[in-house]
């Protein structure tokens, strides 16, 4: 990570540059040369070295593209490419992104910037990119079709506008959309203010990310797009727990995340331990009279939140999509509820006929995270990542701040887990259970008079198999 940094600090912008094998050399030669990234790491921020200054923001297991100036424009190089992105060790997907990775890299801009943008395109079949939420002319706005012909195979296209509007944005083909973007077609735009803001605070650590969702089969490569909502999934800048980094902080740092939502469903994003505001969205920062405290923000379809916080308390605190389904990865959704229903007697007679028969979910499916089952080739676990006291019994959706007193400013390494302070962790309590009271009578002062049982009703639920959606 260091030595990158440096590198771009000495060497400018040059760096690993892959010429198009389709694209002739002479066509490139007037182009920045595109700036590749093999490596899935959350990368440091990328200070500018040129142009007016600010405070870059950390992409989450992702990058920011560099750019070279050329007279008084910044100019940037995105190439539109198949690519093989590490979701998590052990899983690997085939998908279509930007400049060697999916999601691509981060654009970072400052407010005013005239931006040139080249893009290139080596995919199998056309595209474009629309840079969504930005203020620009109509035909550069990048609806094949509407307002540009189609970026064919082979073929550099040039965008070219102000950037009038400061704020967090993405960008992504429109262009067969349904197609690149369950391909993975997407990424982030960030406009820094030009100068001191009204209601954009400065910050200490800004992270950025997009989510994802994809429907691979466990032990296949490449995503199903005709999907529409049985994902498998679910991802943070297309890698899943427990191959998304850790968001770290020094206490007391202010902290800003913006996440934008270019999957089919909506996205509660929860922190523990924390309140936030939602100081803005793709639509611009929220006036202040406007903000409240949440520890959930709903992330709708097309949309960016943006949320800030002081982190004050140390520790490892779970950050994640509140729906449960999307903290777990890929399974199969034909799985009944087999909670409650004893088939200990039954499991006995199959194994006779199957060895190895294996019986699931009988008090929950807490288990499968310890499960030695096989898994196909390029598969990981449905619900996995170990912490210091046990599984965590996650996958998808979720990640942890890591609050650290001494994490150093500008450090984004790993500090490990955190050491709990003596006797501040929850454990088992080892007196003596009293008696069971039954329900005192009404007005009574312990209990309530509706806790006590009115008469035994038991009900057998069982969840249809085949449900949709989530
Ligand atoms: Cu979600």
């Amino acid at each position: 990570m260091v030595s990158r940094r440096h590198f771009f600090r000495s060497a400018g912008v040059a760096t690993a540059a892959v010429a198009a094998a389709t694209v002739s050399r002479v066509a490139m030669s007037a182009l920045p040369e595109p700036v590749l990234q093999d490596k899935p790491d959350t990368m440091p921020p990328l200070v500018p070295a040129t142009g007016r200054p600010y405070n870059p923001v950390v992409t989450l297991n992702g990058w920011t593209l560099p750019w070279r100036m050329n007279q008084g424009v910044k100019e940037f190089h995105l190439v539109a490419e198949p690519v093989v992105r590490e979701m998590a060790p052990g899983l690997k997907a085939h998908l279509w992104g930007y400049n060697g990775q999916s999601p691509g890299p981060t654009i970072e801009v400052v407010e005013g910037d005239r931006v040139r943008i080249f893009v290139t395109n080596k995919l199998p079949e056309h595209t474009s990119v629309h840079w969504h939420g930005q203020r620009l002319p109509n035909g550069m706005d990048g609806v094949a079709g509407l307002n540009q012909p189609a970026i064919q195979p082979g073929k550099t296209f040039v965008y070219e506008f102000t950037a009038r509007r400061p704020g967090t944005f993405m960008y992504h083909p429109h262009a067969d959309e349904m197609v690149q973007m369950a391909m993975g077609m997407m990424g982030c735009w960030i406009t820094h203010p030009r100068q001191k803001h009204p209601l954009i605070d400065e910050v200490d650590r800004d992270f950025v990310f997009l989510l994802n969702a994809y429907d691979i089969d466990p032990g296949a490569y490449t995503p199903k797009i005709m999907t529409m909502l049985e994902f498998n999934l679910w991802g943070w800048n297309s890698r899943v727990f427990p191959g998304i980094d850790p968001l770290v902080v020094r206490q007391h740092d202010k902290v800003r995340v913006r996440v934008g939502n270019l999957t089919m469903t909506n996205h509660p994003i929860h922190l523990h331990g924390h309140e936030f505001t939602v100081t803005g969205t793709d639509g611009g920062a929220v006036p202040k009279s406007a903000r409240w405290p949440e520890v959930t923000t709903d992330v709708a379809v097309g949309q960016m939140r943006q949320i800030e916080f002081v982190a004050d308390e140390p520790g490892d605190w779970a950050f994640h999509c509140h729906k449960s389904h999307h903290t777990m990865n890929a399974m199969g959704h034909q799985v009944p509820t087999m909670i409650g229903v004893d088939h200990q007697s039954i499991a006995r007679q199959i194994t006779e006929l199957i060895p190895g028969y294996m019986v699931m979910g009988e008090s929950g499916m807490a288990d499968m995270a310890k499960m030695q089952m096989p898994l196909p080739e390029n598969t990981v676990p449905m619900m996995t990542g170990d912490g210091p006291m046990g599984s965590v019994e996650m996958g998808g959706m979720f990640s942890m701040l890591k609050v650290r007193r001494d994490q150093k400013p500008g450090d984004y390494s790993d500090p490990g887990w955190y050491a709990h302070p003596q006797g501040s962790v929850a454990h088992e309590w080892t007196g003596v259970p009293p008696a069971e009271v039954r329900g005192p009578p009404a007005g009574g002062p312990t209990m309530p008079a509706s806790r006590m049982p009115a008469e035994e009703i038991e009900v057998q639920v069982r969840k249809p198999s085949g449900h949709a959606g989530h």
